[in-house]
């Protein structure tokens, strides 16, 4: 996964950052910590990059998330509510949702140096929609600079846990030295997860949207799951390209049975076992998994839910975020 440059420029950011920390995490992985967050080797190094150069335009739309969240839902929800002309109708049955919207940190800085066409997508002045996973404790200065607008999705714990655990399973190099799901809880409740902790990421970027509503939108996958057509609508909104009534409903319709798990997950593209070009050492068919509310009580335990529970409690519900139980 890493790189020998980006060990080299590692050594330096650790100088600068005098002694940061260090944790072993999955497989071969360690993680470090960047301003209270952690990071893999990788992403430490592109989202310092990404802070320092990247430069937002207010025509960008910027989806964040904690890893695992709904990202790639999110990516084809927010793809097909600004493109919705007849000839934008087969793009998402031939692309996987990770490459129609490239993330910053994974896509674009490591092979910003290389890849020309990267500096010419990242230089498009309309309608860019970029994704990330950087806590907003970290971009803060960059997003507030301009005004760009922000989609955050979460997602309660114990399933953001249990799809990040599945998900690592299918990294190179795990399968030598399994992540045991105890371990992941332990780690997750922590905070030592790639972005994490799970927690403060999701607070800020409440708290975020509901200061500045009209540039943060805050959407949870449980209530996109229960009720589609209404989110869809309310980010049609918020993008500035509202539904109307009649037509606007069938288009509505259409966005959400094209975009919906069942749809998304049989499409060639997104069925694929070939290593995806979306950056990480992936399938296509690592992003769909089972994309359902509640999955993790087919794999954690009474103890292990009663841990998390405990710390949702602590940290949501004492802000007043009646959320993730
Ligand atoms: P990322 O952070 O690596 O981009 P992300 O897309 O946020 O991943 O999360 C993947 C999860 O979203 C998977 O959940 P699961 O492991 O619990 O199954 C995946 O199945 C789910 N997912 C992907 N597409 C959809 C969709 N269209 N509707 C609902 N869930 C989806």
């Amino acid at each position: 996964m890493e790189t020998p440059d980006s060990d080299t420029k590692l050594q330096n950011q650790l100088i600068i950052n005098s002694s940061p920390k260090k944790q072993k995490w999955c497989g071969h992985e360690f993680l470090y910590e960047f301003n209270g967050f952690w990071f893999t080797k990788t992403y430490l190094e592109t989202t310092q990059e990404m802070v320092e150069t990247f430069k937002p335009l207010p025509t960008d739309i910027i989806l964040a998330s904690f890893p695992k969240t709904g990202t790639t839902w999110l990516k084809a929800l927010l793809y097909s509510i600004t493109h919705r002309s007849p000839q934008d109708d087969a793009v998402l049955s031939l692309n996987h949702p990770q490459e129609l919207i490239p993330s910053l940190e994974t896509n674009l800085y490591p092979r910003k140096r290389a890849q020309a066409s990267v500096d010419e997508f990242l230089h498009e002045k309309e309608g860019r929609i970029l994704s990330t996973h950087a806590p907003h404790q970290i971009l803060r200065d960059l997003l507030n600079s301009c005004d760009c607008k922000i989609v955050y999705i979460t997602r309660n714990p114990k399933d953001t846990l249990v799809s990040l655990w599945h998900f690592l399973q299918k990294l190179e190099g795990v399968g030598d030295d399994p992540w045991e799901l105890e371990a992941a809880v332990d780690q997750f409740c922590d905070g030592v997860v790639p972005f994490g902790p799970y927690y403060d990421h999701v607070l800020a970027y409440r708290e975020e949207s509901l200061a500045r509503p009209h540039k943060v939108l805050f959407v949870t996958y449980e209530e996109l799951k229960e009720n589609p057509r209404v989110h869809v609508r309310r980010l049609g909104e918020f993008l500035g390209c509202p539904f109307g009534g009649g037509d606007g409903d069938e288009e509505v319709e259409k966005i959400v049975k094209m975009c919906s798990f069942e749809v998304l997950s049989k499409q060639e593209v997104n069925k694929s076992s070939e290593l995806s070009g979306s950056g990480f050492p992936l399938p296509y068919n690592a992003f769909f998994r089972r994309g359902e509310v509640g999955d993790h009580l087919r794999y954690l335990g009474d103890e292990m839910i009663r841990k998390i529970d405990h710390l949702t409690t602590l940290k949501f519900y004492g802000c007043g975020f009646h959320y993730g139980i």
